[in-house]
């Protein structure tokens, strides 16, 4: 028994089940959307019937979740290097006096939530917050 899907049945596959991770790639506009949708339409129909047969529509939902897979750990190791970064910048900024660690004064000038944790976040009680201490902190959140 051949199970074929036509091009209509497809998109509308594609647009209920797979419609959030096309539209992350990108495309706005519903003529956009379309015609990726077309393009991942002819690139899996690899007998170029017009139609696809279980296996090959089975092949190109595989692929595409594999493509959706790539994609979300690419945006995990972003966020998680734009967080450092941004505990960086914000560090540096509230290091006034350039000393490497955040005084309390300091702290409460530029970074009122570790202010308000400060002495929980200052682990070694030396009234001064290094970076590793207020990471630290910020691990122990998740
Ligand atoms: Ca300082
Ligand atoms: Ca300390």
């Amino acid at each position: 028994m051949s199970s074929l899907f036509s091009r209509h049945t497809l998109l509308s596959a594609l647009l209920g089940v797979s419609l959030s991770s096309i539209a992350v790639a990108a495309p706005a506009t519903p003529a956009e959307r379309e015609a990726k949708i077309t393009a991942h339409f002819q690139q899996a129909d690899s007998n170029k019937d017009g139609k696809l047969s279980l296996d090959e529509f089975k092949a190109m939902k595989h692929q595409h979740h594999a493509e959706h897979a790539e994609r979300r750990d690419e945006r995990r190791e972003d966020r998680r290097e734009r967080a450092a970064e941004r505990m960086q910048e914000k560090f540096d900024k509230a290091d006034t006096n350039r000393d490497g660690l955040i005084s309390k004064a300091e702290a409460q000038r530029e970074m009122p939530r570790v202010f308000a944790k400060f002495d929980q976040l200052d682990s070694n009680k030396d009234g001064q917050l290094s970076k590793v201490e207020i990471a630290a902190g910020h691990a122990g959140h998740r």
